[in-house]
Parts: C-alpha cells; sequence; structure tokens
C-alpha cells in the first residue's frame, strides 16, 4: 500500500516563492493567503476555539505557562488568570494544550481541558497532565481547576510528554502522551507513556474502554505502542480521530485510531530506524499482523531534495485536504488526502506552504472551511490566518 513515489507538487508560474525553510527546501506560493493576527507569542503551543458560542473567540497557550483569551477578529489578546495550572516549562514540556468543551457557552458548562507537564511534590519528577477548570471569559479567568489523570509514572526527563487533547462527535475526550524516551514503556500497560487515552467529560473512564478489568493496565488506555505523538484531529466526514506522532531517524507516521485496545507497534514494529547507525530498530510493521499499521509513513525515501522525514505537528482537516504542521522543516504541510477511512484513505501528494515564519506547533480549523489558524513555535511568533484559494 502506499509504495508509489511521493512527489512534492511544485506550480510553475506561481508567484515568487515565500521565504526558504532553514534546509533550503522550496516552499510554495500564490495558492493561499497568510495574514498575521497576532503578534508576540513565546513558545505558543496549543489553540481551541469557544465556538459557536462566542464565535471568533479562542484560547491559545504558550508552553512558558500563560493562557490568552484572543479575538481573532480584532487581534485582542488577554491573559487568562486565576487557576492557571503551574507547569513545569523545561525541555519539551509546559503548558501544552488546550481544548474547549463542545458544550462551552450552553446553561452552566464553561469547561476547558489542558494538558501540562507537571511537577511531583518533591518537584524533581515530572507527567503530563490532564486538567479542567470553568472559564469566566469577562475577566477572563479559570476558576474550579481540578486535575483529571496524570500519565504516570514521574520521571526526571523532559522530554516526549506528548500531548494533544480533542473531543469526537460522541462527546469522548481523547489525549496523547509520549514514551518519555523510554521506548519499551509503549508496551506496557500499566505505564501511562506511548499511549492514547479515552475519557468521559468529567475525567471518569468511559465502562467500555478496552483495558477497563484487565489487571494492571491502566483503564484510560485506548491504543498503545505510541512513541511522541504530536497532532490529533477527528475527521469531519468520519468522525473517526486521526494521529500523528514522531518517529526516531525517519519512521513519522500518519495513524487513525480506529482500532481500540490495537497496538500502533512502537518499538516493536516501526518504520523508525536508529539514529546513529540507520538500522531498523525492530521489525516493519507490514511485516506483523498483531500490529495496526500507520495509514502514511516517511521511511526515508518520500523526497528526493534533501527532507528526510516530516517531524509533525498539529493537524487539521479542511475542504482543501489534510494540514499538517512540520516542526524542523519550519512549513505548514498541505496533503493531498483522497479517501476517508482506513479500507480507502490515501496521500496522493504533499505542497510545501507558509515557510519562513518559524516552527509550525499547531494547526486548527474551526469549521472545516477553506481556512485555519497556526501557532508558530518561537519567541515573539505570530498567531497566522491561513486562507487556501481553491
Ligand atoms: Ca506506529
Amino acid at each position: 500500500m502506499l509504495k508509489s513515489v511521493f512527489v512534492v507538487i511544485v506550480v510553475f508560474g506561481a508567484a515568487a516563492c515565500a521565504a526558504p525553510t532553514p534546509n533550503g527546501l522550496v516552499v510554495q506560493d500564490g495558492a493561499y493567503e497568510v495574514e498575521v493576527v497576532i503578534e508576540g507569542f513565546e513558545r505558543a503551543w496549543g489553540l481551541d476555539f469557544l465556538r459557536p458560542h462566542e464565535d471568533g473567540m479562542a484560547l491559545v497557550t504558550e508552553r512558558t505557562g500563560s493562557l490568552f483569551l484572543v479575538d481573532l477578529e480584532s487581534g485582542d489578546r488577554q491573559e487568562v488568570g486565576g487557576e492557571v495550572p503551574s507547569v513545569v516549562a523545561r525541555g519539551q514540556g509546559g503548558l501544552l494544550d488546550v481544548a474547549v468543551h463542545p458544550d462551552f457557552g450552553e446553561g452552566d458548562n464553561h469547561w476547558i481541558y489542558l494538558t501540562y507537564s507537571g511537577a511531583n511534590e518533591a518537584g524533581n519528577a515530572y507527567a503530563t497532565h490532564l486538567g479542567r477548570a470553568r472559564l469566566n471569559a469577562n475577566e477572563p479567568a479559570l476558576h474550579d481547576f481540578e486535575v483529571l489523570f496524570v500519565a504516570e509514572p514521574f520521571d526526571s526527563s523532559n522530554g516526549h510528554f506528548g500531548s494533544r487533547i480533542v473531543f469526537n462527535p460522541d462527546g469522548y475526550l481523547f489525549m496523547s502522551s509520549g514514551d518519555r524516551r523510554q521506548r519499551d514503556s509503549a508496551q506496557d500497560l500499566s505505564s501511562g507513556w506511548g499511549k492514547i487515552f479515552r475519557f468521559n467529560d468529567d475525567g471518569s473512564i468511559p465502562s467500555d474502554n478496552p483495558f477497563v478489568g484487565v489487571d494492571g493496565a491502566v483503564d484510560a488506555i485506548y491504543t498503545y505502542g505510541h512513541r511522541n505523538p504530536q497532532g490529533l484531529a477527528i475527521h469531519p466526514i468520519s468522525g473517526a480521530l486521526w494521529q500523528n506522532e514522531h518517529g526516531e531517524r525517519d519512521g513519522d507516521e500518519i495513524n487513525i485510531i480506529d482500532t481500540p485496545g490495537g497496538n500502533y507497534g512502537w518499538p516493536v514494529a516501526t518504520y523508525a530506524r536508529e539514529y546513529p547507525t540507520g538500522r531498523p530498530i525492530n521489525d516493519f510493521p507490514h511485516e506483523r499482523d498483531d500490529i495496526v499499521n500507520p495509514i502514511f509513513w516517511w521511511d526515508g525515501t518520500r523526497y528526493d531534495d534533501g527532507q528526510s522525514g516530516f517531524p509533525p505537528s498539529g493537524m487539521a482537516f479542511t475542504s482543501a485536504g489534510l494540514f499538517m504542521g512540520n516542526l524542523a522543516n519550519q512549513y505548514l504541510g498541505w496533503f493531498d488526502l483522497q479517501g476517508t477511512d482506513r479500507s480507502d484513505a490515501e496521500i496522493l501528494g504533499e505542497t510545501r506552504i507558509v515557510g519562513g515564519y518559524g516552527r509550525v506547533r499547531d494547526v486548527r480549523s474551526p469549521d472545516h472551511s477553506d481556512m485555519l489558524y497556526i501557532l508558530i513555535d518561537d519567541d515573539d511568533a505570530p498567531l497566522l490566518r491561513v486562507r487556501v484559494l481553491e
């Protein structure tokens, strides 16, 4: 499957190219518009919309620990006070993603959800936390903050925390966690590392989660065998959860999280290779029948112009296809996606757009139309609005 040569589409005759990426990759210009909505974020990481009830308003996290309420029309932003959790902003950790309850604004529902790396009581080890609080958008401030889940164990390392959160159409909350750079943890059902979790909106565990009642297993686990998941998005037609994650040397993946209890491979089956030697880490996914294969992956042969993999971040679906932020190569990937589910989904090509701004961290579309918002993860960096011209 998907063995055909992967072609980076370069449209000749388009306007002059935007600023090149750090490694000189050609980035297309002319098929989309970019607009700076707000400038001056420090290490922006996550974004979600208060729509439909407060259309045009959104929340933005900075990894360094601040939460902002932003007006996407006027460009105004206000820092949210009150019970914003204290985070450990170190390495890849800090204040990570934000998700707004799908019924936010109905009745007294003002719940918003955050993931972040937090410390243990001794302050010397960290874990990815999920919490929620009520947002008063007038102050603006958080109230009634509570921790819902901690992806234990705590560890002193500062890498591979994940973490994205997203609600699906059935109202379940999904959360990702990384393997904390300890590979085998992703296969260990008693560990909260390297997993996708599923919760009810109050943080309780759905009774039909696949490992409920399994001795020693973390009952929040929905799928396992993930290295460092960075993007979660709901497909607008199927309602299925899609995910991307970082490989090692190559092995970056796009997955459909459609198999409750599924083993998604890391590190027993992966297209990633060892950093120092380039040798395969273990089996390849297609060699195993007990592994849920990625629907698309980077094995080092996708590009012929110097790019190796696609270190992904946020992802979003729009009417024009699938968009994913590229961190190291600093552009927005626009993927020509055909089909909707595992049986027919196919990516036919990629166009590099919006280069030259910095690492593209979060990518979100409010309504799956032709418009999306992206966050640049850098010092003094912008929130950008991108409109695809088709
Ligand atoms: Ca995998």
